[in-house]
């Protein structure tokens, strides 16, 4: 399998996560794409230029972090990620939706200040830091669901990608009054591999763009 990625992408990261938490090194090739690029070569492998993209052995390739993710869980046969048990299978959606919410608006705000900056909207940078801030102080609240404590999951994956962007974002500073979200996030940055897969912060090139 190919695996096309960007150093920074959050979404791709957590394709990458998967491939470390699941041993699938050698099964899937990881390859450096070049987005946001008029002319990329990558256009003609993947026409929407969106990382991550997966190119199955023997199939199509698939778009969207989550899909990615799901068939790298279940391309051996035994799945680590889900689906959950019946009585938790909402809340562990619940809680993915909830990471994900933060991270789309992440990346807006990271995309938007990595503009030029006659090209930046006031606006639009202040709805997503608002946005960010609020959605932490709900993290420093939800952070000890049972969920969010036991086994890897992807809700968990999902939050620690989002909070792993705050070298890309100076002023997500996240950290200052949520302790609760700072000890759990401490302790899954040091798991492998999120450490391997850690985004270039802020001066990064354009390729590392969220
Ligand atoms: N919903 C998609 C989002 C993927 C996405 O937006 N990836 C960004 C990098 S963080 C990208 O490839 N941007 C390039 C572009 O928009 O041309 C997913 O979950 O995979």
């Amino acid at each position: 399998m190919k695996l096309y990625i960007t150093p920074g992408s959050p979404y791709a990261r957590m394709a990458r996560i998967l491939v470390l938490e699941k041993g699938l090194e050698s099964r899937v090739e990881i390859i450096l794409a070049q987005t946001r690029a008029s002319d990329s070569p990558y256009y003609a492998i993947n026409p929407s230029g969106r990382v991550p993209y997966l190119i199955r052995d023997h199939g199509a390739g698939l778009e969207e972090s989550a899909l990615v993710c799901a068939y790298l869980d279940h391309v051996d046969g035994h799945p680590l990620f889900g689906p959950p048990r019946d009585d938790e299978a909402w809340e562990e959606r619940r809680l993915e939706a909830l990471a994900r919410s933060m991270l789309d608006g992440l990346c807006v705000w990271i995309r938007e200040i990595h503009r030029p900056q006659h090209e930046r909207s006031p606006t639009l940078i202040e709805h997503e830091a608002d946005r960010a801030h609020r959605m932490a102080d709900v993290w420093e609240r939800e952070i000890d669901h049972a969920l969010m404590r036991g086994p890897l999951n992807m809700p968990q994956i999902t939050l620690a990608c989002a909070l792993g962007l705050e070298g890309r974002a100076p002023d997500f500073r996240w950290r200052a009054g949520h302790p609760n979200l700072r000890e759990w996030f401490d302790r899954i940055a040091a798991r492998p591999s999120f450490a391997l897969t850690a985004p270039p912060s802020a001066a990064a090139p354009s390729g590392a763009q969220a």
